[in-house]
């Protein structure tokens, strides 16, 4: 098969391996603290500082964090495809920059990024590097209200109608490194299919909704992804 029109979705299993924890998995996030004190808009509201501290935590673990081979071949997968004249768009759900700094470009985060923050006041949105403290001043207008520019459960994901409309049109979707367990991105893989896109799941062992796609491929991405890009950088219809 030959593929001219992709759309890859990440999870936090592609950065596993550069030491990015994951959410669900033994020891993962969402074991060590409550979501709903520090992903969702009530919990900012109950306890901002609480939330600042979740994020600056991981917004520091970046600065040493590196791409893994996973995230290298996704990008030499970008090269090839935009080479041969081909679209590629990947959607992340992960709020980190590995994939930038593997040199991805066609990229949509669509639960945002750790190092960019939002004013509550006045709405502005910038790139933040630091940590944030609950006076920390807005630089266009001066409150203390800025926030992690993250996408909490509850709150609607950046880019959905452009997400939407290059999986209605794709011909390959493939999922990478997610337990399927959060919406509206664990739903994407019905949407290829209706679109009659071929889909894949690579892993490192099989998702919630596994059985949606024709293919999957179960391991380690670093290993996974890297082959896999490997054997389809062969078929790239030009
Ligand atoms: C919305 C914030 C609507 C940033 C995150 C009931 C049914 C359906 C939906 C819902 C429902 N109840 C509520 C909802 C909606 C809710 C939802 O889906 N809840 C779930 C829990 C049921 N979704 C939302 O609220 C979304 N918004 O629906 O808005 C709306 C409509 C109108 C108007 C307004 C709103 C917003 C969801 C986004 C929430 N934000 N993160 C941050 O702090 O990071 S979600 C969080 O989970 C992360 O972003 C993460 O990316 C995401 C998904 O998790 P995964 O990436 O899959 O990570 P996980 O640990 O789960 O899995 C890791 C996988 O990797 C595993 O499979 C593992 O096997 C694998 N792995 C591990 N190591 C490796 C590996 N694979 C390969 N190699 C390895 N080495």
């Amino acid at each position: 098969m030959k593929f001219g029109r992709m759309v890859l979705l990440t999870g936090a299993g592609v950065s596993a391996e550069s030491g990015m924890g994951t959410f669900r998995d033994q020891g993962g996030i969402w074991t060590r603290h409550r979501l709903e004190d520090v992903a969702t808009p009530e919990g900012f509201a109950r306890n901002p500082q609480l939330v600042h501290d979740f994020y600056n935590a991981r917004r520091k673990a970046l600065k040493d964090a590196a791409p893994n081979p996973a995230h290298h071949a996704l990008s030499r997968l970008e090269r090839a495809m935009a080479a041969a004249g081909n679209e590629l768009l990947l959607v992340t759900q992960n709020v980190d920059d590995l994939h930038e700094k593997a040199g991805s470009q066609s990229l949509l985060h669509m639960h945002g990024e750790l190092k960019r923050v939002a004013c509550v006041s006045c709405g502005v949105k910038g790139a933040w590097d630091d940590d944030l403290f609950t006076d920390t001043e807005c630089w266009r207008c001066g409150t203390g209200a800025l926030r992690p520019d993250v996408v909490w459960f509850g709150e609607m994901p950046y880019g959905m109608d452009a997400i939407y409309d290059r999986i209605a049109a794709c011909d390959l979707f493939v999922s990478i490194g997610t337990s399927g367990e959060v919406y509206p991105a664990a739903g994407f893989v019905h949407e290829a299919r209706q679109a009659g896109a071929h889909t894949v799941e690579l892993n490192l062992e099989p998702s919630v909704n596994a059985r949606d796609f024709r293919e999957g491929r179960y391991g380690p991405a670093s290993q996974v992804v890297d082959e896999w890009v490997s054997d389809l950088i062969g078929r790239i219809s030009p």
